[in-house]
């Protein structure tokens, strides 16, 4: 077999492992391939001082073996005596995890910034470290933020947090009602992701949160049409099985843009690439039906418990896409 370019679309802890999976299923399929993940930075946030990229991190620190299994973000063997020394000073926010290990990372992510480097260099500078075996691009090398509208309880009026502050303060049980991701409108693919895409053999969409991860990732101006430009079929996994999300809390953010949490439903808000969407082909749990007109809709075990079961999901999508 030639070789196999796959480009994935990916969010943090679901993407993470799915990639796992699909590092192992096309160690078997063939020696040469290469694997391009196109991640999620409308999670990245500014906090003490230093710019913080989670689910760049939880696929590098994952694919590279550093992961707290456990957590699924940061590093193993962690600790965290400087964040205990912040909120002794009181430093907010103090709601925020910086383990010691992890700090490293941001503190050369920063200084890399701030002497001008951009976002995918600084990244490709740390898996120089991690050795993820895939290529890692940022979506984009312009800062999106992902800032979610709420309720202000004081004073009852519209108010815009950041997604992490929704997302780890307050365990996104605060009332949504939309979505903004900051700076977008300025942001561009970064560089190697068209390429990416016009090379790929296949694009998957990973199980991730598909609103505030794949759907932010679509999201940067010219990403969807260099995607659409692929050769490849585009094959995603649903992250909805049955009624809920297999992890995470996409279910508190597909009904804040309208849609049903299920795997039908993420699988139309997707759309068929044949009908100006993106699926050729949809991957749903054995025991869910999803009609999605145009889209070639697959049963199969989605549940990535072990690294057998994520590489046979894995292998599945490939098939899907005639890999
Ligand atoms: N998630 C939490 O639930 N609590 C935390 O304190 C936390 C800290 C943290 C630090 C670094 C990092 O890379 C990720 C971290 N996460 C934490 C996870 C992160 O909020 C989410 O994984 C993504 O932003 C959503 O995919």
């Amino acid at each position: 077999m030639n070789f196999v370019e796959i480009v994935v679309l990916a969010g943090g802890i679901g993407g993470a492992r799915f990639l796992t999976g699909l590092k192992d299923a096309l160690g078997d399929v063939t020696p040469a391939s290469r694997i391009t993940a196109v991640v999620n930075t409308g999670d990245d946030v500014t906090l003490h001082g230093m710019r913080i990229c989670p689910d760049l991190d939880t696929v590098m620190y994952t694919l590279g073996g550093g992961i707290d299994p456990e957590r699924g973000w940061g590093l193993a063997g962690e600790s965290w005596r400087v964040k205990e020394e912040l909120a002794a000073y009181g430093a907010e926010p103090t709601w925020f995890g910086l383990g010691d290990r992890d700090l490293a990372t941001h503190l050369i992510r920063t200084r890399m910034l701030d002497a001008g480097y951009p976002l995918s260099q600084v990244t490709a500078a740390l898996a120089d470290r991690w050795q993820p075996g895939v290529e890692l691009l940022p979506m984009s090398d312009q800062r999106v933020e992902t800032h979610v509208v709420v309720t202000d309880p004081d004073s009852g009026r519209p108010a815009a947090i950041h997604f992490q502050e929704w997302w780890v303060r307050h365990r996104a049980e605060l009332p949504a009602s939309g979505f903004v991701q900051v700076g977008v409108d300025d942001a561009r693919p970064a560089p190697g992701v068209a390429e990416a895409f016009a090379r790929a053999d296949a694009v998957l969409l990973a199980p991730s949160n598909p609103v505030v991860s794949i759907g932010t990732v679509l999201g940067v101006p010219g990403l969807r049409d260099a995607l659409l430009a692929t050769k490849g079929r585009v094959v995603g996994v649903s992250p909805i099985v049955g009624g809920g999300p297999v992890r995470g809390m996409a279910d508190r953010c597909l009904p804040v843009v309208g849609v049903e949490v299920s795997a039908e439903g993420v699988g139309r808000h997707y759309g068929a690439r044949s009908d100006g969407g993106l699926l050729d082909a949809w991957l749903v749990a054995p025991g869910d039906t999803a009609d999605v007109p145009g889209v070639d809709v697959r049963q199969v075990p989605l549940l990535m418990s072990d690294p057998d079961a994520t590489a046979a999901l894995a292998r599945a999508a490939l098939d899907a896409a005639g890999v």
